[in-house]
């Protein structure tokens, strides 16, 4: 593994759910229980469980995974799966458009902060399209970010690193100049099996998770009211008691 490099930064790649939003607790998990409930079926996944389901990336295959977990066949699984999956996505839309999903504290000043300094931000997500774009918009404005690549784009999901991979190609600039941020192990695993360096700000849902071979671990970004405590490795730059851009002009994976 090559040493600390003086390749600056120029490059943060986000993660969406959980990293940039609040969206998972009474985000997405209330768009799934609206679809169970609109096409009849008894199922509602409370805060516990989804935590625990949230191991699967990817809404369609939580769905279907859970299915077969309560004995629907295989094939059946998948059809129920994909129906429900369209119907989630149409409600979490209408929630991402309509400021339901918020950003998590910090995220929004530190983007604009970070493009300020000339740091080039974009986006690789598991989430859906439909739905990752209108989010995007909503909180952050889509201009912000040079390019958004989602589960719809890249369908072979995290922990696999090709949409990490990807982004390196759009971004056509030495890895080791290029940092993810991600709030889960799922995520980690795929910046890193793309050869990311990885900074991960945890929460609520994955506080718990394995981040060895993280740069450093947060449990925020920090904002004015909230100072953000690292948790786990080198010590960062963090002014203020927040990330900000002399957080990435500091680090040398
Ligand atoms: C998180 C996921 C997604 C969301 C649900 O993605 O695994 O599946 O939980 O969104 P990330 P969909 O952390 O990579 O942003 O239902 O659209 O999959
Ligand atoms: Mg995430």
């Amino acid at each position: 593994m090559p040493g600390p490099t003086d390749i600056p930064i120029s490059a943060v790649v986000f993660d969406v759910d959980g990293t940039l939003v609040d969206s998972e607790r009474s985000g997405h998990r209330v768009a799934f229980n609206a679809a169970f409930d609109k096409m009849g079926l008894p199922y509602r996944w409370d805060e516990k469980e989804y935590g625990r389901l949230l191991k699967v990336t990817g809404g369609k295959r939580r769905i279907a995974g859970y299915l077969l977990e309560h004995g629907h066949e295989a094939d059946e699984a998948d059809k129920l799966a994909a129906e429900l999956h369209q119907l989630k996505t149409a409600i979490f839309k209408e929630m991402a458009a309509n400021g339901s999903v918020p950003s998590r504290a910090g995220v929004a000043k530190l983007l604009v902060e970070l493009r300020e300094a000339g740091l080039s931000l974009s986006v690789a997500t598991t989430g859906t399209r439909d739905w990752v774009i209108p989010l995007l918009q909503r909180c952050f404005g889509l201009a912000i970010f040079d390019f958004v690549l989602t589960g719809t784009d890249i369908p072979t999901l995290k922990p696999d690193p090709a949409v990490y991979t990807a982004a390196l190609e759009r971004l056509g600039v030495d890895a080791r100049g290029v940092v993810a941020v991600e709030d889960s192990h799922n995520g980690l695993v795929a910046a890193r099996a793309a050869g990311i360096a990885c900074l991960v700000v945890s929460n609520d849902y994955t506080a718990q998770h394995d981040f060895a071979g993280a740069l450093a671990v947060l449990d925020s970004f920090g904002d004015d009211e909230t100072p953000a405590t690292q948790l786990a490795g080198e010590p960062l730059v963090l002014p203020g008691a927040r990330v900000g851009p002399s957080t990435f002009e500091a680090l040398r994976p």
